[in-house]
């Protein structure tokens, strides 16, 4: 791994692999569990955006950094800091600061955060697989990350799968009950949220939460040989395939990004050329050279 020069994060790490077309960024606060503040929220959407527009990148990992230096325990994330839940969200502190040349205006409306949810559908709308590397807890905001993952790979010693939103008084109705149950079925979701039960890695296996429990010495390496896989497929074939699986869960806006696509392809062909050479020759168009397939 090579570290990305670009950014300067306080609460994430960002590393692109050296011979393979993935990147790889994580959490970077062992001692709360890999827990989210606004900043790291920040920090996560600048790095994910990064790695989704890069040309080059065709997969990304995302993990916990770890172990604890308090406890050695480790974690993929335990979701939001509730040390700095305030009354309508996580709010920026001290060391944790909004943006100074913020307007007024702004810095107001950024008092109380949920803005992982825009991660959250970031993850969703990337054209490209984005895999959870469980090495220890996903709790909470941070097991709804790993079900909108496209993968999950767990440490078979370490993962621990656990839902505590309505400990907290939080709930994710989104992805991280609704598809949930996608992945898993209706009881078994429920299950998940209504009791907070900690799962293992090879619980989250088997009710198809995740795909493979790894033993944690080859977490990382193993999840690096899923991206090699994964990026030397055609990307194009690829975004398509994430679309269509996205689609049905997705309404108009699912509707939305995978016509996008087909447009792009659509733009590809003769016939879609032939309709822009027409209106900038200032001619009618000869759509009668193409067939109207079936
Ligand atoms: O649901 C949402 C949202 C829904 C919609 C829209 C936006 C949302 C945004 C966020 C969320 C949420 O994430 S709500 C759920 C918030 N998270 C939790 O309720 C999990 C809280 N943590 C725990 O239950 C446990 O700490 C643990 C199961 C993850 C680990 O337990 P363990 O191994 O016994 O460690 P523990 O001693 O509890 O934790 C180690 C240290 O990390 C503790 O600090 P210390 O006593 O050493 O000073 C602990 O306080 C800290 N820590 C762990 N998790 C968090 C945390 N500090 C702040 N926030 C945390 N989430």
């Amino acid at each position: 791994w090579e570290a990305v020069e670009a950014f300067d994060f306080d609460d994430v790490t960002y590393h692109r692999a050296v011979d393979t077309a993935a990147v790889r960024i994580a959490f970077d606060r062992p001692e709360v569990r890999n827990a989210f503040r606004p900043g790291t929220v920040d920090e996560l959407y600048t790095a994910l955006d990064h790695a989704r527009k890069q040309a080059n990148v065709g997969c990304v990992l995302l993990t916990g950094n770890g172990p604890s230096p308090k406890d050695d325990g480790w974690a993929f994330c335990s979701g939001g800091d509730q040390s700095v839940r305030g009354g309508s969200g996580y709010e920026y502190r001290d060391d944790d600061e909004a943006s100074e040349d913020d307007d007024p205006a702004v810095r107001e409306a950024k008092a109380g955060r949920l803005h992982i949810l825009e991660v959250q559908r970031l993850i969703r709308f990337m054209p490209k697989p984005v895999v959870a590397v469980v090495p220890g807890w996903a709790v909470g905001g941070g097991h709804s990350l790993h079900v909108v993952c496209d993968l999950t790979l767990a440490s078979e010693e370490h993962a621990k799968f656990l839902q505590t939103d309505p400990d907290v008084a939080s709930f994710d109705g989104g992805f991280g009950s609704a598809y949930l149950a996608r992945q898993v079925g209706q009881k078994k979701a429920r299950e998940i949220f209504f009791r907070g039960k900690t799962y293992s890695a090879e619980e989250a296996v088997d009710m198809g939460m995740a795909n493979e429990a790894i033993p944690h010495e080859e977490l990382e390496e193993v999840a690096l040989e899923w991206a090699d896989e994964m990026t030397s497929k055609s990307p194009m074939a690829m975004r398509m395939l994430k679309y269509s699986f996205n689609a049905i869960d997705d309404g108009m806006v699912g509707q939305q990004v995978f016509a996008g696509e087909a447009t792009r392809l659509g733009y590809m062909t003769e016939e879609a050329q032939e309709g822009r050479d027409a209106f900038m020759e200032k001619r009618e168009p000869e759509f009668d050279k193409f067939p109207w397939h079936y």
